[in-house]
């Protein structure tokens, strides 16, 4: 039976003892290995009684068997909702509920807290932690490594990623098995992967990039990868010599960049080294080909679009610029206003169309109405040109939002949780410049009038609710937040003000 995105990616490699997956600790999973592991795990999701089209929600630390997961979902015909680690049970809490997922699959450690959200919404619970071990994996390991793959089309959904929204909580964005193929293949060709290509994967595998850019391009071109748990300095730096290419966001090569033990030599044998999720500096790229001789390859994309434009891998691959549309990709830069298509070097909001741009967000019709027109074009929210040679620039964010290290972090998030907070009669979230991360969140607070408010009574209440990477890394207090004549708080203002609080 047909189902495109499993034969295309997976069951291509059928019985193949050709390596796929190179573990840190020296061991091999081979592309046949893998596929026996993925079938077992459909096998035990099929027994839970789940239906081709149910969710399936992840928040599980990388590993074979995770990836194995996502691998069996679409075998399974089932759509995948990979979410990220940092997540804390509040914010798991809505995209469980949002999804109406059939099924969570979390570490040991967070089961406790997610059984009472699963079993509200009669979803199971199934844990598999780091090490592979866990319920699910436990049932896994009883079944049979076959499994007939579930028919579907590329018209079907494969999976539901969330993406924040610059007004109120995350979208869903539903991707379909056409979406994931058509760039996963586009990819292969433009960036030339093959079997010969063995990736170093240190990107978390919950995100497009690691998960659909990453590793759909290693499975379309059976390829391999070097399969880290998660970016690690010294990890990179002894293995990068048995790899011949990498991705990642730019805080991997300012970190690379960092360490003197990061030579040209350590670099000489690498084919590529492609960087996106966040703008990369020209400067990091300058560095970075004066160290090795290697002139990184930018593109761009999104959630919403998987990849948009890429720099070309023959030609020049020009610093601060994101390349080119990719082939199918059509891009145009508009009047944010009025929708009018702009002159070529005029600035505006960058749309695009193609095979690639998502199906909409999960049961939000109108949110969908308001970003996909209804000739097929997204607008991405960047603010961009095209130059007199047809590259893309991103020159800024039509949308607020801030860039943490490659995560992204909704101010109007952080705000709607510090207005809350006692003693704050209001905030405003901004991004500065940080030397490590790119941007970093500062939290501008307005006490109440008479009022003083605790900041690290604020800060540990915003910890608690907030995964991680979205913490502010400082909370200042201001007399009054600068407004324009419509009473919009200016933010490029506070920005100019704070730019240089961490570099
Ligand atoms: C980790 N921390 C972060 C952070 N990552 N804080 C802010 N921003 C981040 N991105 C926290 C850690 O939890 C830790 O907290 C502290 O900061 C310092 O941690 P670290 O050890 O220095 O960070 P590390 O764990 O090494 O992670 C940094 C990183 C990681 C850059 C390697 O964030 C990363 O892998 N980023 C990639 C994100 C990504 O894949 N984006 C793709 C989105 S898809 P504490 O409390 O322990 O001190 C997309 C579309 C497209 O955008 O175009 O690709
Ligand atoms: P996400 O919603 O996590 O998929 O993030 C997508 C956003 O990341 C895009 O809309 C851009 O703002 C940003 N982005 C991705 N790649 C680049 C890049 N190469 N340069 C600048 N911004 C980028």
């Amino acid at each position: 039976m047909s189902n495109p995105l499993y034969d295309r990616l997976f069951g291509i490699h059928a019985g193949k003892d050709t390596p796929f997956l190179h573990l840190p600790n020296g061991q091999t999973v081979t592309h046949a290995d893998f596929l026996d592991m993925a079938a077992r795990l459909a096998n035990a999701l099929i027994g839970y009684e789940l239906e081709p089209g149910d969710r399936v929600a992840v928040q599980v630390e990388k590993s074979p068997e995770a990836l194995a997961l996502y691998a069996a979902c679409a075998q399974a015909g089932l759509i995948f909702l990979p979410l990220n680690t940092d997540y804390t049970t509040a914010e798991l809490q809505y995209f469980i509920e949002n999804s109406e997922a059939a099924l969570v699959v979390c570490d040991d450690a967070k089961s406790k807290g997610l059984a009472p959200i699963a079993a509200a919404q009669n979803a199971r619970l199934e844990t598999l932690n780091a090490d592979g071990s866990g319920s699910l994996m436990r049932r896994a390991l009883g079944m049979l490594p076959a499994f007939e793959p579930v028919r579907r089309s590329e018209e079907d959904l494969a999976a539901l990623l969330y993406t924040s929204g610059t007004t109120g909580r995350s979208k869903g964005a539903m991707l379909s098995q056409a979406n994931l193929l058509s760039n996963a293949e586009t990819l292969v060709r433009e960036w030339r992967f093959s079997a010969d290509d063995v990736l170093l994967h240190a990107l978390p595998i919950f995100h497009t990039h690691g998960l659909f850019v990453a590793t759909n391009v290693v499975l379309a071109s059976g390829g391999s990868m070097i399969f880290l748990p998660k970016f690690d300095l010294d990890d990179m730096l002894r293995l990068m010599p048995q790899a011949t290419s990498m991705m990642g966001v730019p805080t991997f090569y300012t970190r690379l960049l960092g360490d003197d033990r990061f030579t040209g030599d350590l670099a000489r044998h690498m084919r590529l080294f492609i960087s996106g999720s966040a703008p990369l500096l020209a400067e990091t790229h300058e560095r970075f080909e004066t160290r090795t001789g290697h002139r990184i390859l930018e593109r761009y994309g999104m959630t919403e679009t998987n990849m948009n434009t890429s720099n070309p891998y023959d030609g020049e691959r020009r610093a601060g610029t994101v390349g080119f549309p990719l082939p199918d990709v059509e891009l145009k830069v508009t009047d944010p206003e009025s929708g009018e298509t702009l002159r070529q070097g005029e600035i505006g909001m960058i749309e695009v169309r193609g095979p690639n741009v998502f199906q909409g967000y999960w049961q939000m019709p109108e949110k969908t109405a308001a970003e996909l027109r209804e000739d097929g074009f997204f607008i991405t929210g960047d603010l961009g040109r095209v130059d007199e040679d047809g590259y893309v620039h991103i020159v800024g964010r039509g949308k607020d939002l801030i860039i943490s290290g490659g995560f992204n972090i909704y101010p109007k998030e952080l705000e709607m949780l510090l207005d809350d907070q006692p003693g704050v009669l209001e905030s405003a979230v901004i991004g500065v410049p940080h030397p490590d991360f790119g941007e970093t969140p500062v939290g501008l607070l307005v006490a109440e009038p008479g009022a003083m408010p605790d900041l690290d009574a604020i800060m540990a209440n915003a910890q608690a609710e907030l995964a991680r990477f979205k913490h502010p890394r400082k909370l200042i207090v201001l007399d009054a937040l600068p407004r324009n004549t419509m009473g919009k708080v200016q933010k490029n203002a506070l920005r100019e003000r704070f730019a240089k609080l961490f570099t």
